[in-house]
């Protein structure tokens, strides 16, 4: 096999499963900027609504989240001119990329996948099938585009794996290199930003407590009141970061404050040392405010004219499916697969 050159090119997803929040924000929003604005990468990006369906989704909720998720994205400063946004549902090449990925990803390396195991919890007899293979969308949501570079939040990583893994395998069982072992981009301090209320959880949208995240949407009253509130321990912050290590929430914090200033954790502490919660909480929630105020101002400025938003979203599943299209019905080709053109 003859290595095959691929079009760099970046592919990353939001569910609208719940309004977004600082996590998806510092680990994933603002580093598809980033990338889109380094102009390095064709980059493609998409509100994947088939995802949020593997948890229970009231219908007009959904709606409103999808819109509130592609507002988040412009608001945060993805440009559709630039970029390709789209819902994922509105490409159909994902799910049907995505069934034949089922049957080529294994049993055993979807049941290893740790959020699986979290999300079915206890109860996996009554998960959905969807929640189960949702990794194997994923993957297609990815290859669907021959996407060669992928920036997550560390939560994401073991599925980007499965996801070189399946195309690993799919190459080796047809002898052709027709996917792209595609790379994570992980990094920064806010790859993993912690719930408020535990610092050993994740921030989620669907965590049932609103009080462990900051919320896009959240006004600066509120974003104070949750970090004025946020868990911590009663000692003062310490010299050095490395200090922090059996600290969670107290290491989230400095964390949250790199993340929002783009330093690093190290650099932050440096200006934070010694101070106790009540002088540092208040600074955190005013940094917060300066990033996420004019995010929040725009992303509803944008749902006011949801009309506006399904027609961004529309335009660029068409240009999606430009890209989608001829891969899957290659894909189908060297399966053996007959295609009535
Ligand atoms: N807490 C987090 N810290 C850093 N990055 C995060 N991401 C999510 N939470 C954090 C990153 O955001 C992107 C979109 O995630 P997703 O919405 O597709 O799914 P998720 O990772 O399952 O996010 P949530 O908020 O926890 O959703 P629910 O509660 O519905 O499961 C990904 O790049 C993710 O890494």
């Amino acid at each position: 096999m003859t290595a095959t050159a691929f079009t760099p090119r970046v592919f990353s997803g939001i569910q609208p499963s719940g309004g977004l929040t600082l996590g998806n924000y510092l680990g994933a929003l603002r580093r598809f900027v980033d990338m889109q604005d380094a102009g390095t990468h064709e980059c493609i990006f998409c509100v994947v609504d088939l995802h949020a369906l593997t948890t229970w989704q009231a219908p007009d909720k959904l709606h409103a989240q999808t819109r509130e998720a592609a507002a988040a994205f412009i608001a945060a400063g993805i440009d559709p001119s630039r970029s390709i946004l789209f819902n994922q549902a509105a490409v159909p090449e994902h799910a049907q990329l995505a069934w034949l990925f089922n049957c080529v990803a294994r049993m055993g390396w979807m049941r290893r996948m740790t959020q699986w195991k979290d999300k079915a919890g206890k109860n996996s007899e009554e998960a959905s099938l969807g929640l189960f293979a949702y990794p194997a969308l994923m993957a297609a949501d990815i290859l669907a585009y021959h996407a060669t570079h992928v920036p997550v939040g560390e939560d994401q990583k073991q599925h980007l794996e499965l996801t070189r893994d399946i195309a690993a395998k799919f190459n080796h069982d047809y002898g052709q290199d027709f996917f792209p072992i595609t790379e994570p981009v992980i990094g920064g301090p806010a790859a993993r930003v912690m719930s408020l209320r535990d610092g050993t959880k994740k921030m989620s949208k669907s965590d049932p407590s609103d009080m462990s995240r900051i919320n896009l949407s959240d006004d600066a009253d509120t974003i104070a009141q949750k970090f004025r509130k946020a868990r911590t321990d009663p000692e003062p912050l310490p010299e050095t970061y490395g200090e922090l290590k059996d600290r969670p929430e107290a290491r989230n914090l400095v964390d949250i404050l790199a993340g929002l200033q783009g330093r690093t954790s190290e650099e932050v502490m440096g200006d934070v040392a010694g101070q106790g919660w009540g002088q540092f909480k208040p600074y955190l929630a005013e940094v917060a405010v300066e990033t996420l105020g004019p995010i929040t101002t725009e992303m509803n400025r944008l749902m006011a004219d949801p009309a506006e938003i399904d027609r961004t979203l529309g335009a660029g599943a068409l240009r999606a499916r430009e890209i989608a299209s001829p891969i899957l019905a290659k894909t189908m080709d060297i399966m053996g697969i007959v295609r009535s053109v």
